[in-house]
């Protein structure tokens, strides 16, 4: 069947305009369409192509996913080997490097490219007169494996390079890799579907990329870094590094964004320890940092030594991933009597520092490791993150394990422990301040910079005062006498001299400080900030319904039942009175008043009720408070209006009985569009 002139004009205008995009998403990180509009120029190009299939080519958009399952993926031979990176694990050792090579080439500076080195796999791009025609991984360097179906189902990789005269052939090289988010995304399907999750993004894309069914490939989210060539046919190329990347992105192939010129290895240095800095916030991972010398011509001159080239070095940084063996299973009591397991683990470097306790989070995440002492474990910190267990290598599990019971008892007061949260997955000590544990973070709360902020009360000290009986409660501490705190361990009369001027410097505080001290819970220092601008004093705060409560902005039902119920308690009350007869005190201010009578809501009550459309709760109910209202959490005959979302609770009932008047999100949106226009 011959093809119309102009179905084929049409499928070449596709390829173009979604080979485009493509580049815009992938490389430029700057996408010019929706992905809905993607999706239709797509679905219009396989159309045409259904119908005429000698419009179908070899590097049509279309042809990423449908190649049949392999039964084993051919060899490749690489023609230039796929070198690997000599690497440096501290600076002296990128000084040596750099000094070699100042050496050998007889330059005062040398002119590097420096470049984050992705966590994935080294991949190899075949491209003849444009058309990607290989993919294959490195494997040992000499010898790979032809991948070329499941590169191909990677979106960032092009299938034909943009622009045109391109090189007869071009072997372009670089990292296939997983984002943190993807790795999540995928590891949360793999779970739901019953199959294995991966222990991390690069096994992750490694694992991916070495499907035998293209198809599978394709649901993995991969993307591509280039940073090399190999085998090369052409007229003209860059003459050095940091051009080699500009034109491989001017052909449509990602790289990376945070390559940079430096000069001398004062400058590489300096680069590797922004990236320390910048590393977790990047959204894939990194593990050290890539030097090249700039010049191709000077690369070509200092060759390689067995596997690796002389111009480059790999500047690791420190692992964020060790193995160790876990001693012990213990579980720790927070302030707020949470109870969360953490591994006693043998002391390992990881992360830049020696680590011997990781987090076990809670009961749910010992069971889902089925850790046990004696086990060995990969340990990661990454960041200032808290170490965490990531997995369990169950081959070395020695013979005599036993399951880790979880305590039915607090083990530092013996109280029973409760379990709250979503599936009981919370385990609570139930003894309250009962229990010293609790006690004692209570207290280290109290001290802390951002609540009354008393220098030189630090934990050993706290733990002490608790231990002995000092100090039963947070008013106690403010009738220490240099001769109790004096006999303490290892508190010399000085320090214990400077404690009780730090505690009386501390009586002086603020409102917000204070209510912040307090440690209600879910009560964090901008709550606390509110609650203090909003009252202005502590008796109003106190006096205040969880209604009145909710009328805040950051405050919802359960944190203004919090309040609530801490301000019912006598003991609290009776620990506040103490604290203020032994001194503590704060300059009342006049609470903000929001209802101001200028303002066109003041005076109003509003209740919301179910979901808006337009926006979030909270943003409706700080939209209404600037306009002047009161937003309250439930209905009574002081209500106004009640504004009635989709799926609206018993509220819009009450507000019906009561006869309040109800507003639909048509009509509120009217209301504020009113309102709020100058
Ligand atoms: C990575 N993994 O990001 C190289 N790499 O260069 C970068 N790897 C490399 N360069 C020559 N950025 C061999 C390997």
């Amino acid at each position: 069947m011959t093809v119309p002139t102009r179905a084929r004009q049409r499928a070449a205008d596709l390829r173009a305009q979604l080979n485009q995009h493509n580049y815009h998403y992938y490389v430029l990180d700057d996408p010019i369409v929706s992905d809905t509009e993607y999706d239709r120029l797509l679905r219009e190009l396989q159309n045409l192509e259904a119908s005429y299939k000698e419009l179908v080519t070899a590097d049509s958009p279309t042809q990423r996913v449908g190649a049949e399952p392999l039964s084993y993926f051919k060899e490749v031979k690489h023609k230039v080997p796929m070198l690997s990176l000599s690497n440096a694990f501290d600076e002296n050792e990128v000084i040596t490097f750099d000094r070699r090579i100042r050496e050998r080439i007889d330059v005062d500076v040398v002119e590097y490219v420096a470049e984050p080195k992705v966590d994935g796999l080294a991949i190899s791009l075949l491209y003849e007169r444009g058309v990607l025609v290989r993919g294959a991984t490195r494997g040992d360097g000499m010898t790979g494996e032809d991948v070329t179906q499941n590169v191909k189902t990677i979106r960032s990789i092009p299938l034909r390079l943009l622009g045109n005269r391109h090189p007869r052939l071009i072997e372009v090289r670089g990292e296939v890799f997983m984002t943190h988010q993807g790795f999540i995304a995928l590891n949360k399907r793999q779970s739901s579907a019953g199959l294995k999750e991966f222990v991390n993004p690069r096994n992750a894309a490694a694992g991916s990329l070495r499907q035998l069914d293209p198809k599978l490939t394709a649901e993995r989210p991969l993307r591509m870094f280039c940073y090399a060539l190999g085998d090369v046919d052409a007229r003209h190329l860059p003459e050095s590094q940091f051009e080699l990347l500009q034109q491989l992105s001017v052909w449509g192939l990602a790289v990376s964004p945070l390559a940079q010129l430096v000069k001398g290895v004062e400058q590489c240095l300096a680069y590797y320890r922004k990236m320390v800095a910048q590393r977790t916030s990047l959204a894939y991972p990194i593990d050290g940092i890539v030097y090249k010398v700039n010049s191709l011509s000077l690369q070509k001159s200092l060759g390689a030594v067995s596997r690796a080239p002389r111009w480059a070095l790999a500047h690791k940084f420190p692992a964020q991933e060790e193995t160790t063996v876990v001693k012990a299973i213990e579980v720790q009591v927070g302030r707020t009597g949470a109870i969360t397991p953490v591994a006693r683990l043998e002391p390992v470097f990881v992360g830049g520092v020696t680590v011997s306790n990781a987090t076990l989070h809670n009961r749910a995440e010992i069971e889902r490791l089925d850790l046990r002492v004696g086990d060995t474990v990969v340990v990661r910190r990454a960041g200032d993150v808290i170490p965490e267990v990531v997995t369990v290598v169950k081959k070395r599990r020695p013979r005599t394990t036993k399951r880790f019971k979880f305590p039915i008892r607090c083990p530092v007061c013996h109280s029973d422990i409760v379990y709250e949260g979503g599936e009981g997955i919370i385990a609570r000590c139930s003894g309250g301040l009962y229990c010293s544990a609790q006690r004692k973070e209570h207290l280290k709360h109290f001290a802390s910079r951002k609540a009354m902020d008393i220098d030189g009360l630090g934990d050993k000290i706290i733990d002490q005062l608790v231990e002995v009986g000092m100090v039963q409660d947070i008013a106690d501490l403010y009738s220490l006498t240099v001769t109790q705190l004096a006999g303490l361990d290892r508190l010399a009369d000085k320090s214990a001299q400077n404690l009780v001027d730090a505690l009386e410097r501390s009586k002086q505080t603020t409102l917000r400080r204070f209510l912040f001290a307090l440690g209600i819970s879910q009560v964090g220092e901008t709550t606390a900030g509110q609650l203090a601008d909003h009252y202005g004093s502590l008796e109003s705060i106190m006096n205040a319904t969880e209604d009145d409560l909710q009328s805040l902005t950051d405050i919802g039902p359960i944190v203004a039942t919090n309040i609530f119920t801490f301000f019912c308690q006598s003991h609290n009350k009776q620990v506040i009175s103490k604290l203020r007869r032994r001194g503590v005190k704060w300059p009342e201010t006049e609470p903000i008043q929001r209802n101001s009578s200028k303002l066109p809501l003041s005076g109003k009550t509003i209740v919301l009720t179910g979901t808006l459309d337009a926006m979030a709760r909270n943003e409706a109910k700080t939209r209404l408070q600037d306009l002047g209202a009161k937003v309250t959490g439930s209905v009574s005959s002081n209500t106004d209006y009640v504004i009635v979302g989709a799926e609206p609770g018993s509220k819009a009932t009450k507000a019906e009985q009561l006869g309040v008047e109800m507003l639909d999100e048509k009509q509120f949106m009217k209301l504020l569009a009113k309102l709020e226009s100058p």
